[in-house]
């Protein structure tokens, strides 16, 4: 190719992969796949490679992430980032409305949800993204140009003439079903874990290395243009501008006629909360009009003609009487903070996770401090940090343990690993473990069997091993405080009843590292019986296509295990059933995610109803998912699931498709 040929196909390929970038990652309505962008991303790449002088700031091969840089330069901003002014209650946004009427005379409001992220602002001249940073004090940001540059949602060049020299701002946020993952994540490589997601798009943007940025999934919402080529009269045109112009705008942003109406979209939205796949902290409520926000003016802090309705916080102070430990699944000791009770967000919280002891050196939180506790972006409650302006002089900190709290054995530190663990694998508590996991609902699910119940037997010495739930009868079970006839008779109606299960879920049951419900499905569809799974090894297993390589190697070291052996055969001495017929049916080879409250059936019932008729069921949204149902109040999968595109089922067409209705 010629220079001149190469230099036109750049930049045709440059604008076609810009065009599907966008097609994906702002209206997430993507119209070639995945492997087709590859493939266009690689034949820019190559051409590049050839041709670095056609490399241009939008070409879509920046965003991949450039050099490390040493630190952040300063950006003054030339339009100063205001405040907004806050309202706690709807009197509160009545007193606004009154004195906005006062001033301008009857008003339309722009209502638009509160994203709790962090705030930027781009800079584009001749149509291109040039400068980026963050709002700082309001006066002065960092400039995180090259971290922007990563995130698909920027773009790189903007559509049309009206944003083509122009500041917009906006709002960069951590996708929260995206963020649980990526904390355990770090916690395993020993990394900072955040509090919130907020915390983590902050984090990432103050990444030094953009490459690091680029692997993290930040997305963005833009709202505001502070100025443009062109002007516009009111601000719901100026957000449609910014939609034409590429950028991505919240979609539940409405205009309104009056305070009522902004009123009712508050209430409404704070209902949604929970279902969106972004944290929100509240509404901001913004004057239509251009001409009566000039009207209205501003304080030097804040314009009179905004203000933001904060929803109720889910942080709250309390006491932290006790730092207690807890020994999981696998041996692992976590510290857990035992709270005074306090209201976060609606919801009684008296224990948080403090995740590892590193955390618990690296925020010094002692026992007897006012802690600050937050609800947040899908995990379970934790301890962001001490007040330490109220410590009185008595707060004690809590050392590493020297020995399990359990069963007295020392515990084990590795070098590489943040993680502090018990090594005795007939620790009592990985032994509790193993049993609720072992009777949970996804697995053999048997009822009667809680995590109380679970305690006795073990303190009585009734289980050593998970086989030993079978072998326990009326008299041993009357032993127990509080069982009478009627308990003991359910309780040993349920564990015989679980014999039955069936292979997925008694390999599921087992615990096996990396193996959940989904991955148990697969091997149970592969697999006539539990001895054929443990002959094979671990590259054999690789060959199971959604099969990954930890998960094989895992599988194979679980059956190379004695004391593994020992159980399988002891269950199949039992007459638990571990083989199976292999099942055809109406839904074979396709893949289910439930999400939300079901009407008529239990989700164990309906995950039976799928793998009856010969299909699986999964508990992570992707791309390979056939069908998702949704029942009532449906979390943050379904906005996935809707985001990607999948077919989404209700509860009755599910139970058609499946013969069950
Ligand atoms: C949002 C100011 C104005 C342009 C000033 C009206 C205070 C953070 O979704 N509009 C939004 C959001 C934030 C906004 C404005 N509209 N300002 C807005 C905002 N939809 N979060 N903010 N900000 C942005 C702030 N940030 C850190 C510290 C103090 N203030």
């Amino acid at each position: 190719m010629n220079k001149n040929e190469a230099k036109k196909q750049t930049a045709k390929l440059r604008d076609e992969i810009n065009y599907h970038n966008h097609k994906y990652y702002v209206e997430n309505n993507p119209v070639i796949s995945d492997y087709e962008y590859d493939m266009l991303l690689k034949s820019l790449e190559a051409l590049e490679a050839q041709f670095p002088d056609f490399i241009t700031p939008d070409s879509p091969t920046q965003r991949i992430g450039g050099e490390p840089l040493k630190g952040f330069t300063t950006v003054d901003h030339k339009i100063s980032m205001l405040s907004l002014e806050n309202a706690y209650s709807y009197d509160e946004l009545n007193e606004f409305d009154e004195r906005v009427k006062k001033n301008a005379g009857d008003v339309e409001y722009v209502c638009e949800p509160k994203i709790d992220g962090v705030s930027i602002a781009l800079i584009y001249e001749q149509g291109v993204f040039v400068r980026g940073a963050t709002r700082g004090d309001g006066q002065k940001g960092d400039d995180v140009t090259a971290n922007l540059r990563t995130i698909h949602s920027i773009p790189l060049r903007v559509q049309g003439s009206d944003l083509k020299n122009a500041e917009v701002r906006g709002e960069v946020y951590f996708p929260i079903s995206t963020f649980k993952k990526f904390n355990k994540e770090q916690e395993k490589k020993g990394e900072q874990v955040f509090a919130n997601p907020r915390n983590a798009a902050a984090g990432s943007l103050r990444q030094l290395d953009p490459r690091i940025v680029a692997t993290r999934p930040l997305d963005t919402f833009l709202y505001y243009i502070s100025h443009s080529d062109t002007d516009f009269k009111t601000h719901e045109k100026s957000l449609e501008t910014l939609r034409t112009a590429g950028f991505r705008v919240n979609p539940l942003i409405k205009k309104v006629r009056n305070i009522k109406e902004a009123i009712t979209f508050c209430k409404d939205l704070e209902q949604k909360r929970e279902t969106l796949d972004y944290e929100i902290d509240g509404v901001v409520l913004k004057v239509n009009s251009f001409a009566q926000q000039r009207q209205l003016g501003a304080t030097i802090k804040h314009p009179r003609w905004a203000i933001a309705f904060k929803f109720t916080a889910k942080q709250a102070t309390t006491r932290l009487n006790d730092i207690v430990i807890q020994v999981g699944r696998t041996g692992t000791l976590t510290p857990v903070a035992v709270l005074e009770p306090v209201q976060v967000g609606g919801v009684t919280v008296s224990r948080a996770t403090l995740h590892n002891f590193d955390e618990l050196k690296r925020k010094d939180i002692r026992i007897g401090d006012m802690v600050l506790v937050e609800r947040s972006g899908d995990v379970i409650p934790q301890v962001v940090k001490s007040i330490i302006e109220k410590r009185k002089g008595d707060e004690k900190a809590r050392a590493i343990p020297k020995k399990c709290p359990v069963c007295g054995s020392e515990v084990i530190r590795t070098i590489d690993e943040v993680a502090v663990r018990c090594p005795n694998k007939q620790c009592p508590a990985r032994l509790k473990w193993r049993i609720d996991y072992f009777a949970s609902r996804d697995a053999m699910d048997i009822d009667h069997l809680g995590g109380q119940t679970v305690d006795k037997l073990i303190e009585k010495g009734l289980v050593d091993t998970i086989a030993d739930l079978y072998n326990l009868n009326k008299e041993d079970l009357l032993t127990l405080e509080g069982f009478k006839d009627k308990s003991v008779e359910n309780l040993l109606a349920s564990i015989e009843k679980s014999k039955q299960q069936g292979l997925a879920r008694l390999i599921y049951g087992l615990g096996i590292r990396h193996v959940g419900k989904f991955a148990a499905q697969i091997l149970a569809s592969h697999y006539p019986s539990i001895d054929e799974l443990a002959k094979k090894t671990a590259e054999e297993l690789t060959q199971i296509h959604g099969l990954g390589e930890k998960t094989a190697q895992a599988i194979a070291t679980f059956f190379a295990t004695e004391e593994n052996i020992d159980l399988i055969n002891k269950l199949k001495d039992i007459g638990i059933r571990t083989k199976e017929a292999k099942k055809e049916g109406r839904l074979t080879g396709k893949k289910f995610v439930f999400t939300g409250g079901l009407q008529t059936l239990s989700r164990p019932d309906a995950s039976d109803l799928v793998m009856k008729n010969g299909g699986m069921v999964s508990s992570a949204i992707g791309k390979d998912i056939d069908y998702v149902v949704v029942g009532a109040d449906p979390g943050s999968k379904y906005d996935k699931a809707k985001k990607l595109g999948l077919v989404i089922l209700s509860e009755n067409e599910f139970k058609k498709l499946a013969g069950a209705a």
